[in-house]
């Protein structure tokens, strides 16, 4: 009976492990940095579902601000690790700017390319993911009815 708290710290470990990449085949994350006075890169091509992070990496002020109202990141002053993120749900083009360099030319755009079916045929193609995910699922509930069988044994 010693080892059943084992049995169910393991399945919590299993389960800790294999959540949160199941939630990353959602889309990667993207990252633009914001120097002095320029988006690198400014212009970016990212798959639907990706959440682009702006970075403050600059000595002067910037911000990251959407055309559309999107987001803004506000003023982020110089040599202060500020950021901004926002996920791209829909295609299309969407351009933004710094506010204080706007002038001077820093913007950018993020081009989000394809539908709700474009990411899953490619997992599809690579063969890979979609089968790893019908496994993780089964893991995860194999482990979840282990943790309660023996939850039930012992109560
Ligand atoms: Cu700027």
């Amino acid at each position: 009976m010693k080892k059943l708290p084992l049995l169910i710290i393991l399945s919590l470990v299993i389960a800790l492990v294999f959540a949160p990449s199941v939630g990353a085949q959602q889309g990667e994350g993207v990252t633009v940095m914001m120097e002095d006075n320029y988006f690198d890169q400014a212009d970016i091509t990212v798959p639907v579902g990706t959440t682009v992070t702006w970075v403050q990496a600059g000595d002067n002020p910037h911000t990251s601000t959407s055309y559309d109202g999107l987001w803004d990141s506000g003023l982020i002053q110089g040599g202060a690790e500020g950021s901004v993120s926002y996920t791209f749900e829909e295609p299309g083009t969407y351009s933004y700017f710094c506010g204080p360099h706007e002038d001077q030319g820093m913007v950018g755009s993020v081009t989000v390319t394809g539908g709700t079916d474009a990411p899953e045929q490619e997992l599809a193609e690579t063969g890979g993911p979609s089968l790893a995910m019908p496994a993780m699922l089964l893991l995860l509930a194999g482990s979840g009815l282990l943790g309660w069988a023996v939850l039930r044994r012992i109560s």
